[in-house]
């Protein structure tokens, strides 16, 4: 079972195109692609060349314990075409959320994809249930934690999208009875090496530039925590506009305020942007904004021990 909107599988470029996806809106997204994964601009084909390549593997989206935000950020972005670009362009093959196939039939295109000539890469949202044998997350009669362990080993690349798939994420918060944890904590016997794309939700285009790198055969370089360092190298802190703000003491001292309207620092609210590796200020959520800029504090949505690491919120 496919995707396919109808419009063929060989050209994607034509496929795009008669959705209204103009080849210059198309290059338009590649150049943010390109500019996220710290190319210069004339990157932008290269990237579209990626994406549009003839023989790419199949993408498996598998879900486990979370809140369905990973997939929500991506389908419901407002780059018209990253959700396009994900189901058709990229082979999504399997993904419990928007796969029109039920019961068995779902089963089987799982199956289908996993043992595709091509082979798959697995994305996987959520943290997974490890306590007690992993009874605290069923799909289809099976635990996440199996499917997982199934799975995950026979991917040619493992993404862990989110921070509870990276990390545990929320699903780990104390006293974390169901024992969630993240992929590597889980699998790594099983040499399973996820890819972390952290971020609750994480933005989709990290996760678009992630899938571009491997598609060329790039190197990945990853940080201690298994995150690219092309999307996580640098604090939000290095990257924030308000910064200079912060050099020079001026901190918002409530978020009624004209100094917070004024684009006044909000460390002094509790902003974590000092602790949290993430490019958000850099590679806007649909290109339009990101929280600090809406003028809410950052988090740490994307650390390793968010939450409990993070809270209590708004406070320094
Ligand atoms: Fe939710 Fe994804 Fe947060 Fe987790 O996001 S947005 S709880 S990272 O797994 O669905
Ligand atoms: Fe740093 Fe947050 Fe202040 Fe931005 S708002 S400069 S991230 S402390
Ligand atoms: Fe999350 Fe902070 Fe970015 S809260 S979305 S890492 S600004």
């Amino acid at each position: 079972m496919r995707f396919s909107i109808g419009l063929g599988r060989d050209n994607p470029e034509a496929r795009l195109e008669k959705m209204g996806v103009s080849r210059r809106d198309f290059l338009k997204f590649c150049g943010i692609v390109a500019a996220g994964m710290g190319m210069g601009p004339g990157f932008a084909e290269e990237v579209a060349r990626a994406l549009t390549m003839p023989r790419r593997p199949s993408v498996v989206y598998l879900h486990a314990a979370e809140c369905t935000g990973c997939s929500e950020a991506l389908l419901r972005s407002g780059q018209p075409f990253i959700d396009q670009l994900i189901l058709d362009t990229i082979s999504l093959d399997y993904h419990e959320t928007i796969m029109a196939a039920a019961g068995e039939a779902a089963e089987e295109a799982l199956e289908q994809a996993i043992n595709g000539p091509d082979g798959f890469i697995c994305v996987v949202e959520g943290a997974i249930p490890t306590a007690d044998n992993g009874r605290y997350g069923y799909i289809a009669g099976r635990t996440m934690l199996d499917i997982t362990a199934e799975t995950l080993p026979k991917a040619r690349a493992v993404i862990a999208y989110g921070t509870c798939a990276a990390y545990g994420g929320m699903q780990a918060a104390h006293p974390n009875p169901t024992g969630a944890k993240g992929i590597n904590d889980c699998f790594a016997h099983l040499g399973v090496r996820a890819i972390n794309v952290p971020g609750c939700p994480p933005n989709p285009l990290n996760l678009v530039g992630t899938l571009v790198a491997f598609l060329r055969g790039d190197e990945i370089t990853l940080d201690k925590l298994g995150r690219p360092t092309m999307f996580f190298g640098r604090t939000v802190h290095e990257l924030c506009e308000r910064r200079h703000h912060f050099d020079a003491g001026r901190f918002a001292p409530s978020f009624a305020s004209r100094e917070a309207r004024q684009g006044w620092c909000l460390y002094k609210l509790g902003c974590r942007g000092p602790l949290t590796m993430n490019n958000c200020p850099k590679l806007r959520f649909n290109d339009t904004n990101w929280p600090v800029g809406a003028g809410h504090p950052c988090i740490g949505c994307s650390e390793p021990g968010f939450w409990d690491s993070m809270t209590p919120f708004y406070e320094k």
